[in-house]
């Protein structure tokens, strides 16, 4: 099994038909009968290449800015958006946006969020990858009922990264999010303001996810476990062209789906230079053909178009986790124009801070029932989640490595801690490859895979969960409780 453990960052493109990220049912599937693919979604094939422009997100408009904070509403609701072509697909939203708009944030500069749920459903907004009080991370039992509000404080103490907000009520959070309750929000400071990389409109999220749709209504179909959500959507949209200048662009890749894992490389197999992770940059590029993102994760690349002519159209592929002529295509990128170019990469992106001596060890098992039973269970340490209990006691102030381990043979799982952005120090034994050497809050695991990671919890105290972040998973039981003390 070498080509299971090979180290994240050089690529994942052997990972065998059995690996599938997708969801569970495909990896039970494909592995009682390798010949058998999942069937196919009914839109998939129908859905049109490539024949509507990339949404470029927008960014949302505080209400106020004074004081040094700034202030913004954001509503959730029920909104339709025209997603497959003559048909109206019904969304739960963040101010009726899909995805949601896009918070840009300044370290030091606290966000003050107004949250009102005009939903007929719980929610709880968590902002994935942040450090934040407890009472404002959004945690899977702190909901806001339908009709309620509530002021929700962003202190932005931590250094820049590309962190996203999602729906996380237990239970809800894997439909919620399935039904559009996601968006991003770019913290930046000003180390990473002052490097001389792509900025302005050539800086560009790029957030992916995948949908399973009705053909005949348009409507997002929702069950746990879907085999069948075939249909890749970018910023909102279908298989979209980008139309890009012939220099370079940053890419803020984010993977929003509940469940799928890709993997990225251009059509020709150029190379992409990736700049940062979910935490930031990291401290060094490193050029790359393809990059990995479980769900959940983020990835920044720089990717020089001034290598084509003008003309050239060049389709960002899948090649993780699927059939490939249902996911195999993201988006076409097509160099329409010519455009001055004075970004660079630097050498060195960042200096990360070293790492203290550990203070405490823990291992931690993800497991979850893949013996096909109808309804399987997710579990930490054996135990599926009781919001009830506490797992794990941390001493605030500590530097602990957890090993964390998936025990399931078939099914893939990744692990996301609140509040800490860790470290990865060991992946199956070796050193991470250097996709993963940046500052981590979500890290994959594939079936067999043990991590070493080091967090440091030094900031808050209180309970935060920790959870695999294949959010059907998390909703089967597969998320824990760690209170820092
Ligand atoms: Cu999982």
């Amino acid at each position: 099994m070498v080509t299971r453990r090979r180290v994240l960052g050089t690529g994942l493109a052997a990972t065998g038909v059995g690996l599938t990220g997708g969801s569970l049912l495909p990896v039970l599937h494909a592995a009682a009968q390798p010949a058998e693919r999942p069937a196919a979604g009914p839109a998939a094939a129908a859905v049109p290449r490539f024949a509507t422009a990339m949404p470029r997100v927008p960014v949302l408009k505080p209400d106020s800015t004074m004081g040094g904070v700034d202030l913004y509403t954001v509503t959730m609701r029920t909104a339709s958006k025209e997603i497959l072509p003559g048909l109206r697909t019904e969304l739960r939203t963040f101010n009726g946006q899909f995805p949601g708009p896009t918070i840009k944030a300044r370290r030091g500069r606290p966000v003050v969020v107004r949250q009102i749920n005009s939903l007929d459903v719980d929610t709880s907004v968590h902002l994935h990858g942040g450090e934040l009080p407890p009472e404002y991370d959004g945690a899977p039992m702190d909901t806001l009922a339908p009709g309620g509000r509530r002021l929700c404080v962003y202190p932005n103490t931590q250094a820049h990264a590309s962190l996203w907000y999602h729906d996380h009520a237990h239970h809800l959070e894997s439909e919620n999010v399935y039904r559009g309750l996601h968006g991003s929000y770019l913290l930046t400071d000003e180390a990473e303001e002052a490097l001389p990389l792509p900025k302005g409109e050539y800086d560009v999220v790029i957030g992916i996810r995948d949908a399973h749709f009705d053909t005949g209504t348009g409507q997002l179909v929702y069950q746990m476990g879907d085999r069948a959500r075939n249909t890749l959507l970018v910023n909102g949209a279908p298989y979209p062209y980008f139309q890009v200048a012939a220099r370079s662009y940053r890419l803020r890749l984010a993977n929003h789906s509940n469940m799928r894992f890709v993997e990225l490389r251009l059509a020709d197999d150029g190379d992409m230079v990736q700049i940062g992770s979910d935490g930031g940059l990291l401290e060094r590029p490193h050029t790359t053909k393809s990059v990995h993102l479980s769900s959940g994760e983020r990835v920044d690349v720089v990717i020089d178009f001034s290598r084509y002519p003008v003309g050239t159209q060049i389709v960002l592929k899948n090649t993780g986790y699927g059939p490939v002529e249902e996911i195999g295509e993201v988006l076409r990128f097509d160099v329409v124009r010519t455009a001055s170019d004075a970004s660079s990469v630097p050498s060195v992106l960042r200096t990360l801070p070293r790492l203290p001596a550990p203070t405490a060890e823990r291992a931690i098992v993800l497991r979850m029932d893949e013996d096909g039973r109808p309804d399987p269970q997710g579990y930490m340490d054996e135990k599926v989640y009781d919001p009830g209990r506490v797992d794990a006691r941390v001493r605030f102030g500590a530097s602990e490595i957890w090993t964390v381990t998936n025990a399931n043979k078939l099914v893939p799982h990744n692990f996301h801690m609140h509040l800490v952005q860790f470290r990865v120090l060991e992946r199956n034994g070796a050193a991470p490859g250097p996709a993963e050497q940046g500052l981590k809050d979500t890290v994959v695991l594939m079936p067999g895979d043990t991590v070493r990671l080091q967090a440091t919890f030094d900031r808050y105290q209180g309970e935060y969960v920790y959870h695999c972040h294949m959010l059907d998973h998390s909703a089967m039981g597969m998320m824990a409780t760690m209170k820092i003390v």
